[in-house]
């Protein structure tokens, strides 16, 4: 059976009770000796024990409590080894096993395998199969006693150290966790250390482990480390319970980063960082994902998941803790901000196509196919808007409570809601539906206005509605927390935030004894994942973008105004004035927050124009798109060039190179004009900006503005000549040649370089540069002769047998291809179909192609 159901949960028949480990170190022939004691759940009916183990585990011995069983009762199928009842005591007993693995031959990065010379592991979500045979699921924890033999001189697991000899370390990791937080490295190593004393007394060792050479780098991620171990004990009273807290740097990595009890492994470009080599959003996303696993610790760690159905448990929750400590680290106007865009871009995008799933599914059939902008940043609006409802202390003592009851438990969704309705009253029977539904629910707004001798009545009438999702055809209602403030026409406030809580399909809400007409300011703080659509006029929208006082609302009033005129333009209509305008007024608002700045001046992605477009029944022309944003940015570039050359001047920062958020204000502020600027200057500003700069946030940022108008050969040749060798800034150089290209030429430039010999393409920071560099060029991944298509399928079909999980991850490119016209379809569909017809294609892509295709 292929196809795995929420509804098929049964515990397993056997309580694990501590795992020994010893690891003989080879890089073609590993030898894995596990001992593990089983207790049988139930004595009485004896059971058959089923381990998991992948096909490149080879068994050398087993036996139970010392002894061989009859070779009659062990039995090998393709991932899974069974021991028959018969051969089981009916009391606990020590099942051990010896097995041999080949981590050099591992090129899908799951389980033991090397990257440059260095043995790391990747075990979640079922990489532990392909180093022994184990009950690999979630809700089975242990305690893991772990000794490692080997010359090389860093030798790492979870838990304490309890032993260091000559070519040999031990580690024992007292609480007990599933398979999948397990972990081993092994290398030449080098530490950035420190220390922190949590609020308790305790000293905890802190090390940051890089490549010998790297030590320079890693200072930035030992400092974010510090920050979120303080936060998570001062906003969520949580303390880290172990001696030592390791986090290694590797360079193959397959996702961003894992956390693994008390030995943290990273992808390297989320640890290492200079003014030189990464830029200020690298700064930022080393900080939020140091501490996103950090608070691991607690929301999946000492909580886990009972299936991988509940996923969102960990991941939506973690999210929502890393988004509020970036709030509170930097500026949370602009985190909002910028986590809705994130949201719009790929999650909305997802929720309206074939891959649309609920934040927890009900089936699958390869879990990695789930770890997605649903499970996370959805299952992360999901909480917020939980906050939202029951207030800031509800939501407090919820968590407190959850803590409390399910520490040390593989815990549901069902056991996460339970505990805000204990604390705090609230039934959320339909609230679930968040968590079960998918689909992004339509909300509309129509305002209607009563003078009265008492003062006037304003009454809001929402209605929403979910479009049809795979498998979903029905949609009830949701609970929709809408907050809503009313803006007098003098531009003050005459009525604070609210939040109504919206149960029904249609449903009214009244404000009375209102003096005039007040403007109404809704969704504040994008207070759900909707869809907001409501008839406003451009003046209005622009009054908004002046006067409202939720910096959220005040920037949609700008992206709506640019989104007006954006698909105006796309569909052969001129209607910019307002939003010239009133960009005019934004960038002469020397009160404004920079960042604030920033964000309104970057016009809306192509990506999120065609995603407008198709949501509002149009067929997006990726061509028309492409051409009606150059045009309104060249439009404000001329209308404002004064204003605009001031502030790129005014803008400068000076001194030495700073990652703080105030810096980096500046910096996107400047950067944002030069894109401007870029466009009728000729390129003057940014091939000087490029030779002068001294970071690398400076110099991509002129680089892709001279990129964008065909120019930037030089530069491009003095990054690579300065950087060839470290792998980080070359990963960059690859990715933002296809994505800032000319449309036309887009897939071409990327076919280009996947045949240099530094297109190492099995490094999967360097596969995910190429191919995603192309598909972020939204006009050159769907350009209309299908070479975006092909090249993609190309490399797809290329990865697929090295790395399934790189290859089904990469191919969401596809995801909108059903929203364009039958002639890109057809194209596109060619393409898949071509992906799904290859010989043994991964249980990863197929799964992946065939919920597109279908
Ligand atoms: N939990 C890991 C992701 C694992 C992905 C497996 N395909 C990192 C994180 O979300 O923190
Ligand atoms: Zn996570």
């Amino acid at each position: 059976q292929t196809v795995r159901y929420l509804a098929d949960y049964r515990p397993y028949p056997f309580v694990l009770s501590a795992t020994r480990m010893t690891f003989d170190l080879h890089p073609t022939a590993t030898r894995v000796r596990t001992a593990l004691s089983m207790v049988p759940r139930d004595p009485g009916a004896p059971q058959d024990l089923v381990l998991d183990g992948g096909k490149g585990v080879e068994l050398l011995s087993l036996t139970i409590d010392g002894q061989a069983p009859d070779t009659a009762h062990v039995s090998r199928q393709d991932e899974t080894l069974t021991v028959a009842a018969a051969a089981l005591p009916p009391h606990p007993f020590l099942l051990e096993t010896a097995v041999q693995i080949d981590p050099s031959a591992n090129t899908a990065f799951e389980g033991l395998y090397i990257s440059n010379g260095m043995f790391c592991t990747q075990c979640e979500a079922e990489g532990f199969r392909h180093i022994t045979f184990y009950p690999d699921r979630p809700d089975v924890m242990a305690t893991f006693h772990v000794t490692i033999d080997s010359d090389l001189p860093v030798l790492l697991s979870n838990g304490n150290p309890v032993g260091q000899s000559q070519g040999r370390a031990e580690w024992h990791d007292p609480w007990p966790k599933p398979s999948y937080l397990f972990a081993l490295v092994a290398g030449d190593l080098v530490a950035v250390s420190d220390s922190f004393t949590t609020r308790s007394g305790r000293r905890v060792a802190l090390n940051v482990w890089v490549r010998p050479g790297d030590g320079d780098r890693a200072g930035f991620a030992m400092e974010s480390l510090i920050k979120s171990m303080k936060w998570d004990e001062d906003v969520y009273g949580r303390e880290y319970d172990l001696d030592v807290f390791n986090i290694v740097a590797v360079d193959d990595f397959n996702m961003g980063a894992m956390e693994n009890k008390g030995l943290n492994i990273f992808n390297s470009k989320l640890v290492l960082a200079s003014p030189e080599t990464a830029t200020d959003t690298d700064y930022e996303r080393i900080e939020a994902v140091i501490a996103h696993e950090y608070f691991h610790n607690w929301t999946g760690n000492r909580i886990t998941c009972r299936d991988w159905f509940q996923l969102c448990l960990k991941e939506g929750l973690t999210v929502f803790r890393d988004q509020q400590f970036t709030s509170d680290m930097r500026s949370a106007a602009v985190k909002r901000i910028e986590d809705v865009q994130a949201l719009r871009s790929r999650q909305f995008r997802e929720d309206g196509g074939p891959l649309a799933h609920p934040p927890r599914p009900d089936r699958y059939e390869e879990i990695n196919n789930f770890y997605t902008a649903t499970v996370y940043e959805k299952g992360a609006e999901v909480i917020g808007m939980l906050k939202r409802l029951v207030g800031d202390d509800g939501y407090r003592r919820a968590l407190d409570l959850y803590f409390d009851r399910h520490d040390g438990d593989a815990a549901t969704i069902e056991d996460w809601l339970k505990v805000f309705e204990d604390a705090t009253g609230r039934d959320l029977t339909q609230f679930k539906r968040w968590y079960t539904d998918a689909g992004t629910p339509r909300l509309t707004m129509a305002e209607d206005w009563q003078a009265g001798k008492a003062g006037g009545t304003l009454t809001l009438t929402f209605t929403q509605d979910t479009p049809p999702t795979p498998g979903q055809s029905d949609k009830p209602p949701r609970v929709i927390p809408i907050a809503v403030g009313l803006i007098g026409p003098n531009g003050d406030e005459v009525a604070a935030t609210r939040v109504l809580e919206m149960t029904e399909a249609r449903q009214s809400f009244a404000f009375d004894g209102l003096g005039a007409r007040p403007v109404v300011s809704a969704l504040r703080g994008f207070s759900a994942p909707v869809m907001l659509s409501r008839p406003l006029d451009d003046a209005t929208r622009a009054f908004l973008l002046a006067h409202d006082t939720d910096p959220f609302a005040r920037w949609e009033a700008g992206r709506d105004l640019a989104l007006s005129a954006l698909t105006a333009a796309a569909q052969g209509q001129s209607a910019d004035g307002d939003y010239i305008e009133a960009v005019g007024r934004l960038i002469a608002d020397e009160s404004a927050d920079p960042a604030f700045r920033a964000l309104c001046l970057n016009l809306p992605g192509e990506e999120e124009i065609a995603t407008r477009l198709s949501a509002d029944g149009t067929i997006p022309d990726p061509d028309a798109i492409h051409a009606a944003r150059e045009a309104l940015a060249r439009r404000i570039a001329e209308t404002h060039l004064d204003l605009l050359s001031g502030l790129y001047d005014v803008m400068t920062v000076a001194g030495p190179y700073r990652p703080d958020a105030a810096d980096a204000a500046r910096r996107s502020l400047r950067n944002a004009v030069l894109a401007l600027l870029t466009r009728i200057d000729g390129g003057e500003r940014a091939e000087i900006l490029f030779g002068v700069a001294g970071n690398m946030t400076e110099r991509m940022a002129a680089l892709t503005a001279l990129l964008r108008r065909g120019r930037g050969q030089t530069e491009l040749a003095a990054l690579r000549d300065e950087f060839a060798d470290n792998r980080l800034v070359m990963d960059k150089w690859f990715a933002i040649q296809p994505m800032a290209a000319p449309p036309a030429q887009a897939a071409q430039i990327a076919r280009t370089l996947s045949q240099r010999k530094d297109f190492d393409w099995k490094n999967p920071n360097r596969f995910r540069a190429l191919l995603g560099g192309l598909s972020a060029n939204h006009a050159g991944f769907h350009a209309a002769d299908g070479s975006g298509y092909d090249f993609t399928a190309d490399w797809l079909l290329r990865m697929d047998p090295v790395n399934p999980q790189i290859a089904a991850r990469m191919s969401t490119a596809f995801e909108t291809w059903t929203r364009y016209d039958p002639a890109r379809r057809a194209k596109a569909l060619g393409a898949l179909e071509r992906i799904a017809s290859a010989d043994g294609l991964s249980r990863n892509t197929r799964e992946m192609v065939s919920r597109m295709i279908a």
